[in-house]
């Protein structure tokens, strides 16, 4: 059978400057689950190809050779998701089958585009569905037991344009931050073991590609496994021009961690400090204290990393004081890029029902539910103070200083990018505001 999956592009992320930054600024890099579904279906015999739209546009022409189209959404995609569901069953009556983290919570909206919804990590029931043994119109999939047993993902099936391979070595999290979602999407917390994570990235190395992303929610949650990848990682050669991670600032505790990982080359690292108020950390349940805080912004210094500070804005104990110091504190302790994500209350999560019970939720229009949109009405500010509270955010933050600071830091090449980038979200937070106080 023909099968092709589509993971779609918010209607921003599609335009010719997003596109045209992305290219220029950071690797491009795929989901893995469509092309791990893919890899399981193409060893049965099935002939698959994976678009990404991100990336580029899609052919939808290709699209409709297939018997079958597999989506992929998460909650900001799952609109354009359903568009492109909605426009293919008119013009072809082809199969459809959504499945993905937005799909996974809300099945029976899925089900209202498609003829199949699968809940969860579709592994071990994908083959079925796809070959018709499997009939019920919502699937749910169990959590895969051994991550080792799965077949890794077949970048050979991506038709769409990438530059950087992602790896997940782990699924989920142990903490339980009441606003994450992938806790619940990915649950309990599984590792693949050190070996299994090894045999993938040296057939990754062998394809010549310089930039790897290992997507785990939490790289270092277990720091002697981190420790054993990363090892293992050295002794084989297998380091990149620039590997990116995501982690809690807890690995600063870990000296030994922190030498391996500069040795692997792991330069770029997301870290969620989420807010800088003891108060609202509890009230997220994230178990990080102010301590820890002070204790990285101590240690930072004697590391070459590229710092993505992540903060969530318009938490209750929050106000716009507390934004104003996010930027100061990211520029004190040089972050490489400051992240604030507008908090968005996804469905599943503890956020969500107590904004939901509260009667604070004010669209439910899942586009706006990227992060850039205020969805809730927030306690200590009114939405629209919030929104431009985000674009000043970023647009301070992205002074002219800052390349100057990474020429210095991290080189002649790593300062250019960081220009070209300040000008785009420079640019880009003035016309999102101008935009946004034009509509209200
Ligand atoms: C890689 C990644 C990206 C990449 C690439 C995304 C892309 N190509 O669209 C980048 C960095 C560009 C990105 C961007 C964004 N991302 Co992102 N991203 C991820 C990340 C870290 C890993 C994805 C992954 O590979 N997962 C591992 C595999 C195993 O899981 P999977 O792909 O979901 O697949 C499994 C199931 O979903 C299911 N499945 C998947 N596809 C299909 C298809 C069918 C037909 C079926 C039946 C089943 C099925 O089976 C698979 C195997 O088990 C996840 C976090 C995470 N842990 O998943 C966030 C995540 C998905 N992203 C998220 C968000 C919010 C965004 C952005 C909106 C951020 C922003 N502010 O712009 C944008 C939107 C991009 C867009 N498409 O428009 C959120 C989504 C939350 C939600 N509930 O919707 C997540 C969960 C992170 C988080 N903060 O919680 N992202
Ligand atoms: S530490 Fe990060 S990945 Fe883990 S639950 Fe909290 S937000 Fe989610």
């Amino acid at each position: 059978m023909k099968i092709a999956f589509i993971t779609p592009a918010a209607d921003i992320r599609r335009t010719f400057s997003y596109r045209l930054a992305d290219k220029f600024y950071g690797p491009r890099h795929p989901m893995t689950g469509p092309l791990i579904l893919g890899s399981i279906l193409n060893s049965s015999g099935h002939n698959v190809v994976v678009y990404e739209e991100l990336f580029k546009d899609i052919n939808f022409r290709k699209v409709e050779e297939a018997d079958l189209i597999g989506i992929n959404i998460m909650t900001s995609t799952a609109g354009r998701g359903y568009e492109i569901a909605d426009f293919i069953k008119r013009k072809t009556n082809k199969r459809i089958i959504i499945g993905g983290i937005h799909a996974s919570v809300l099945p029976q909206e899925a089900l209202e585009h498609s003829d199949q919804v699968i809940v969860g990590e579709a592994e071990s029931v994908i083959k079925d569905v796809v070959e018709g043994k499997c009939k019920e119109e919502i699937v749910y999939a169990p959590a895969v037991d051994n991550l080792d047993e799965i077949p890794f993902p077949n970048y050979s099936l991506l038709k769409s344009p990438y530059n950087a391979i992602n790896i997940m070595t782990s699924r989920g999290c142990p903490y339980n931050c009441t606003f994450c979602t992938t806790t619940r999407m990915f649950s309990p917390y599984r590792r693949r073991s050190s070996e299994n994570v090894i045999k993938e990235l040296k057939i990754h190395k062998k394809r010549g590609l310089k930039y790897l992303c290992v997507q785990d929610d939490n790289f270092t949650a277990d720091k002697e496994r981190a420790k054993e990848i990363l090892d293992k990682m050295i002794f084989n050669r297998l380091i990149f021009k620039e590997t990116f991670f995501y982690a809690r600032m807890d690995m600063f505790d870990d000296p030994d961690l922190m030498g391996l990982l500069q040795k692997a080359n792991f330069r770029r690292v997301f870290i969620g400090i989420e807010s800088l108020k003891q108060q609202s950390l509890k009230y997220v349940n994230k178990k990080q204290t102010l301590t820890n805080i002070e204790q990285m912004r101590d240690q930072l210094h004697k590391y070459k990393f590229k710092l993505i500070a992540s903060f969530v804005i318009g938490l209750d104990y929050d106000d716009i004081d507390d934004i104003q110091r996010m930027v100061r504190f990211s520029k004190e302790i040089n972050a490489y890029q400051m992240q604030p994500q507008i908090l968005t209350p996804y469905v599943g999560t503890p956020i969500y029902d107590q904004l939901e019970a509260e009667g604070r939720i004010l669209t439910k229009d899942w586009k706006k539910y990227d992060m850039m949109h205020v969805v809730f009405q927030p306690r200590n500010m009114t939405a629209r103070t919030l929104k431009n509270e985000f674009f000043n955010s970023l647009s301070t933050f992205h002074s002219f200083r800052a390349p100057w600071n990474d020429f210095k830091n991290l080189g002649w090449m790593d300062g250019m990018k960081k220009m070209v980038f300040c000008v785009v979200i420079k640019f880009g937070a003035t016309i999102g505001s101008i935009r946004f106080l034009a509509r209200a």
